[in-house]
């Protein structure tokens, strides 16, 4: 059976024909290029609600919203007010403006752990200033992530496991020279043995372990408790800052961020820095990076560590960012998008099982992955091992039944307050199909 139906792909086939000409893989994001799942992408034309709609004119149930950014679903009537009054006044100033105070002050109200924010336009340029802080502050050049975690495109972020234990990476990229990522150590996620030894061996040379707590970049990997734990532990034993990359997790699976999940189970707990994007822009270029009075103290104009932006702040981007904010703030918010993203998970995982296939899935708040295997993996290499195939004939068979979910296995999915009981009822429809005979 062909992986898409033709019909449904003529008018995006030709899109993608004529965007190759003019951009590189016809796409400004690679992801978007459906390379790791095959077939043709579709090229969207508008959105409402929980709805995408492709050239062909045919609807998807979206479970991507931007990957992550649309929490409300799309359209928002008081998000589009906003925006729209907004762009009356201005569009950019590159001035201070009362808008950047109010979208700050309502960071720092939902984020304890931090006392001052800075507003960037990408979640790798908040990723990237995070960690220059954490290397100016410190006066440290060596950092830790780990594998399967993603912080954004910069170089020394661009990294994978060298080889053996607590070994230097390699560029993930061409273009990125090894003397960039000299200092960057790739560790296993989940993996406190080696977390210790790597301490044991750089401890006093660490200005920095980046992390997402939740890993939305290999699907959906918990940091376990006990990671979490040595991970506060060591970096304040060490004097290393814990940054926290919740770019994706941040307001998406709780209004604290998962740092509010963590610090529930783990006394005491919070990061040295925090990074944030896409919900707290509504869908709008806006990301952010938070933390101490004394870090960020350490930000130009006032101290050593340069960093900037054009659009930093911008006007429109801070409306639609606040009122994306007033919207989740409100009671029940939470409590009712995590009841609608577990019955998909777990009507996803019944239906899997009576099509007799190993299958596993978790979610939390708005954010879900699923998995074709029998349990939930725990670092990449486990992710990376599970049937590639038989997610990719899943992907399009819910694609060809219009619903629209990540386009590569290690991606998370996202479920907005739009998603109705009757969306999840017909993405059950459409899996039972897709699954039988997977
Ligand atoms: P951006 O530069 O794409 O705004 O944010 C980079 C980033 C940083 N940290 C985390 C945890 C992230 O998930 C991201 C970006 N996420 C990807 C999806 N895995 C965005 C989609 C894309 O790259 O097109």
């Amino acid at each position: 059976m062909s992986t898409e139906s033709s019909a449904s792909s003529d008018r995006n086939l030709a899109l993608f024909q004529r965007a190759q000409q003019v951009i590189p893989g016809g796409v400004n994001s690679p992801v978007r290029a459906f390379r790791a799942v095959g077939g043709t992408p579709r090229f969207i034309t508008r959105a409402q609600g929980a709805y995408m709609w492709d050239a062909q004119g045919q609807r998807y149930i979206d479970y991507i919203g931007s990957w992550g950014p649309m929490i409300l679903g799309h359209g928002h009537p008081a998000v589009i007010e906003a925006v729209q009054r907004a762009v009356t006044e201005g569009l950019s100033f590159g001035a201070p403006t009362e808008r950047e105070i109010e979208l700050a002050e309502a960071i720092l109200e939902l984020v304890p752990s931090a006392e001052q924010v800075r507003l960037v336009s990408s979640g790798t340029e908040a990723g990237m200033s995070a960690l220059r802080l954490a290397r100016g502050y410190t006066g440290r050049a060596k950092i830790i992530k780990f594998e399967g975690c993603y912080h954004g495109h910069a170089d020394a972020l661009l990294v994978k496991a060298g080889s053996g234990l607590a070994t230097f990476g390699h560029p993930t990229s061409a273009g990125v020279p090894p003397e960039v990522v000299q200092h960057t150590l790739v560790l296993e996620y989940n993996n406190v043995a080696q977390l210790e030894e790597a301490f044991a061996q750089h401890g006093r040379d660490i200005a920095c372990v980046m992390v997402e707590p939740i890993a939305g970049n290999m699907n959906f990997v918990r940091a376990s408790i006990p990671f979490m734990t040595a991970l506060r532990e060591l970096c304040t034993r060490y004097g290393a800052l814990l940054v926290l990359d919740e770019v994706m997790t941040g307001f998406r699976v709780a209004l604290g961020g998962a740092q509010s999940l963590y610090a529930q189970a783990i006394p005491g707990f919070k990061p040295d820095l925090s990074v944030f994007g896409k919900v707290i822009g509504g869908g709008m270029p806006l990301a952010a990076f938070a933390g101490s009075r004394d870090v960020m103290a350490k930000l130009a104009p006032l101290g050593p560590v340069y960093q900037a932006g054009t659009l930093s702040g911008n006007p429109v981007a801070t409306a639609c960012g606040l009122a994306t904010l007033a919207e989740i703030r409100k009671p029940g918010f939470y409590e009712a998008l995590a009841a609608r993203t577990r019955s998909l998970v777990e009507g996803l995982t019944g239906a899997a099982h009576a099509a007799g296939l190993d299958f596993c899935a978790d979610s939390e708040g708005g954010m879900f992955g699923f998995f074709f295997t029998d349990r939930l993996p725990q670092n990449y290499g486990v992710v990376m091992a599970t049937d590639a195939a038989r997610f990719n004939r899943f992907f399009h068979g819910m694609l060809e039944r219009g619903v629209y979910l990540a386009p590569a296995l290690y991606e998370a999915g996202f479920v907005s307050a739009a998603h109705t009981a009757e969306d999840i009822e017909q993405t059950l429809d459409a899996a039972r199909e897709a699954l039988a005979g997977l």
